[in-house]
């Protein structure tokens, strides 16, 4: 490993050369420094040093988690134009909204099964507000109390937090109370207020994002943080998204792992704008993985990305190809991602991890390791595929 390194130091030119020694000092790269690495770096090269990071934290531990996830609604009083998912009402065409009951019977549908958390996040609905989520967590962990809830965007929280007119951390208190563990990474899409204002002006800003992870954070509980890229952004735009999110984890060190989401064109008011070629997604990848390193994961999220190049970014830096999922979440079937149905069962995640040599780790919501699966025999793995 440290042999190919001190390589790529002697083949790489100037500016490179520094950023390769860098990273074999185990020292921050600059804001111009990753504008290089976005306009000069070639894949291998930043794919190398990328992997080198990888190893370096986390050998080949590769982890998944088993988790489900439930969208309560695609009713949403916004109008971000990338979303290919709310509706205005759920009487009509494919709106819906789910009840306390109605949700409350999909967790039960996962009694007696190894399932260590549940995901919840889905449109802004007027009517659901503070009190009907409150009763919701309080539900879920009255019936299973081990279930980790990782649940609402800080979309959906800034404007639950300003209808019941509570502050941040008022409000936040009160969900931690009623069972909520930890805040998925959605609503960031870009901070910088050139692109929000284009592409989703109406919702929470770029400090209210923040604002609400660093009181969640200041509260003890952990989050993820995404970028919604590949679409009108510039480089410059990635690096100030991902250098906002730099400096939150120096502060709090609240932030869990860092999620690029590709964006996907279909059925949306940006569909005219091309996606991204995987070459530059696997670049994205790499680029965040040497840029961000404060943050101790880097996650592929499968369901967008698919499952071969879900694969591939084992190589460019990924660490963590989240959960099982089940067939439920719809915001990336809707916005024509590779995986219309999105599920595996955890022998075909375990499969999927080995077949590129890493080696899969089962892990909770908070990195502990449930089970490493390193020494299952893979034909055991296909045998149950098959
Ligand atoms: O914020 C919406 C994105 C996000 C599109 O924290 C789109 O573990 C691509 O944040 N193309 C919500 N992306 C989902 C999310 C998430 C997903 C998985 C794991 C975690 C986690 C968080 O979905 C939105 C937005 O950025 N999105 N539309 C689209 N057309
Ligand atoms: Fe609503 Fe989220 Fe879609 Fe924006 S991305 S319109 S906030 S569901």
């Amino acid at each position: 490993m440290t042999g190919d390194i001190d390589m790529l130091i002697e083949t790489a030119g100037d500016g490179l050369k520094n950023i390769a020694q860098k990273v074999k000092n185990n020292q921050r790269i600059t804001d111009d420094e990753c504008l290089l690495l976005f306009e000069k770096g070639s894949l291998p090269f930043v794919g190398a040093l990328a992997n080198y990071i990888r190893e370096k934290l986390h050998g080949d531990n590769t982890y998944f988690n088993r988790n489900f996830h439930i969208e309560p609604t695609n009713v949403c009083v916004f109008s971000c134009h990338f979303c290919s998912y709310s509706r205005l009402y759920a009487h009509k065409e494919d709106g819906w909204e789910l009840s306390i009951d109605q949700m409350l019977d999909i967790v039960k549908s996962y009694d007696g099964k190894p399932i260590t958390e549940v995901h919840i996040v889905g449109g802004v609905h007027p009517k659901m507000n503070m009190a009907y989520f409150i009763e919701l967590m309080q539900k879920i962990k009255a019936h299973r109390p081990g279930l980790h809830v990782k649940a609402f965007t800080a979309v959906e929280l800034d404007y639950m937090f300003r209808k019941a007119k509570l502050t941040v951390t008022e409000g936040m208190k009160q969900l931690h109370e009623a069972g909520l563990d930890s805040l998925p990474g959605g609503g960031a899409e870009i901070f910088h207020p050139d692109i929000r204002n284009q592409i989703c002006a109406d919702k929470v800003d770029a400090e209210g994002w923040l604002a609400i992870h660093e009181a969640a954070h200041n509260l003890g509980l952990h989050t993820n943080a995404t970028m919604l890229y590949g679409h009108i952004e510039k480089y410059e735009h990635r690096i100030d998204h991902m250098r906002r999110l730099r400096e939150l984890q120096d502060k709090t060190g609240g932030f869990n792992t860092f999620i690029p989401l590709k964006f996907r064109n279909a059925n949306n008011d940006m569909s005219h704008v091309p996606e991204s070629s995987i070459t530059e997604d696997m670049r994205l990848y790499a680029i965040a993985r040497i840029y961000l390193d404060n943050f101790a994961h880097l996650k592929a999220y499968w369901p967008m990305l698919g499952r071969q190049n879900a694969q591939l970014s084992l190589s460019f830096g990924v660490n963590d190809i989240d959960g099982t999922i089940d067939d439920s979440t719809k915001i990336y079937s809707m916005a024509g991602s590779e995986e219309q149905t999105p599920a595996m069962s955890t022998a075909e995640l375990v499969a999927l991890i080995k077949q590129v040599n890493r080696k899969p780790v089962e892990r909770d919501t908070l990195y502990n390791v449930v089970k490493d699966y390193s020494n299952v025999d893979f034909k055991t793995i296909e045998t149950v595929l098959n």
